[in-house]
């Protein structure tokens, strides 16, 4: 990559905000040992203006090749002390402490908690080959095949499935939607459909999708606000799966994903809320966003829009907190926007 990047006005990532001249300089002719370079790092940011970071990983690698660029950018999203040299994690379910934040049920239409994770020894899906894409999600469905209770369920590969099965799953908050430009221009597209699909359980309130933004996102799911069951669950699936799988995994950033958001815990826990009333009052709506380090999405997912007053909320912060505190995020910041709403 020769020559420095035009931003415009519309680019308004961190990657925008921090790819420099100097920085630039430093990086430009950088590789990682399985080759993967600055163009490819930050291709999906140049592509789509409206990036929130704009920047990928294509391996561990990366993260200490392009720290130059990665490092401000990591601090940035997630105000992570650089002194703290390493991550510490707690999945244990029993010390979340807290009930359901909306006990008569006015407010919360569902909650999600999901992480993701990658395998030790593969290159990140930006840099992965087909065979070797393959190979993973042979692995996690051999490992998916043997989970038995609750977590027992089938695996949907995306080839095999009919458009309308795929465009339900969608429509019902499931399954990953098709073709994301943003995944596209970081090369997190390739090869699609194949390698990709869904393990469910039968109530599809566990679910694994493979090869997306990550090789594993590891969801639990379920109507209504009891962050502390679907909690419960996630861990239970966790602590099962990684007794057969090695995740991808570095002592100062811990779990390693493709996109520098999800580093640290990987854990975007999440509720469905209807808040009409804060949705005409954006100050005040996100001036609590804000306070409880949360982020708003749309009904859809990241890059969607809220539709008839119903947001997503979930925890921005991933890396420098544990597990249970990405929770307890979640929790406090939504017992504070029920307050609100219930008090216009
Ligand atoms: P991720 O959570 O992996 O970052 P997205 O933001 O794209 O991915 O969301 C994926 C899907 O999960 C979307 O269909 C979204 O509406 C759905 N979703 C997220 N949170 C919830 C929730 N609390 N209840 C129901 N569906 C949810
Ligand atoms: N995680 C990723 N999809 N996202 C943060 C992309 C972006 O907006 O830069």
């Amino acid at each position: 990559m020769n020559n420095f990047p035009k931003f415009t006005a519309k680019h308004t990532s961190l990657l925008a905000k921090h790819l420099n001249k100097t920085v630039f300089e430093q990086l430009k002719d950088k590789k990682t040992t399985l080759g993967f370079s600055l163009q490819q790092a930050i291709q999906s940011g140049l592509d789509n203006p409206d990036s929130g970071i704009g920047v990928y990983a294509g391996d561990l690698e990366s993260y200490s090749t392009f720290a130059a660029l990665f490092d401000p950018i990591i601090k940035s999203y997630h105000h992570f002390d650089r002194s703290l040299s390493k991550h510490t994690s707690n999945l244990n379910a029993d010390d979340f402490n807290y009930n359901n934040p909306d006990t008569n049920n006015e407010y919360i239409l569902s909650t999600r908690i999901r992480v993701g994770r990658n395998l030790a020894n593969y290159p990140l899906g930006t840099a992965i080959s087909k065979t070797q894409r393959d190979e993973v999600e042979q692995l996690i469905v051999n490992t998916l095949n043997n989970l038995k209770g609750e977590l027992k369920g089938h695996y949907y590969p995306l080839y095999d499935m009919a458009d309308e099965t795929r465009e339900r799953l969608i429509k019902d908050h499931f399954l990953f939607k098709n073709g994301d430009r943003f995944l596209e221009s970081a090369g997190l597209n390739r090869d699609w459909p194949t390698g990709r699909g869904i393990f469910h359980n039968q109530s599809k309130t566990f679910l694994v999708w493979i090869n997306e933004e990550d090789q594993l996102r590891i969801i639990s799911m379920q109507k209504g606000g009891d962050i502390k069951a679907t909690f419960q669950r996630l861990s239970l699936a966790i602590a099962q799966l990684e007794q057969q799988l090695t995740f991808m995994y570095d002592e100062r950033l811990g779990y390693i994903s493709s996109c520098p958001t999800n580093l640290g815990t990987a854990m975007r826990a999440s509720v469905h809320i209807a808040l009409p009333n804060l949705a005409k009052n954006k100050a005040q709506f996100e001036a609590i966003t804000n306070k409880y380090h949360l982020q708003i999405r749309g009904v859809n997912g990241e890059h969607s829009s809220s539709e008839n007053g119903i947001f997503d909320i979930s925890n921005k912060r991933r890396l420098g907190i544990n597990e249970v505190q990405c929770v307890s995020d979640l929790h406090q910041g939504v017992a504070a926007l029920i307050r609100a709403e219930s008090s216009f």
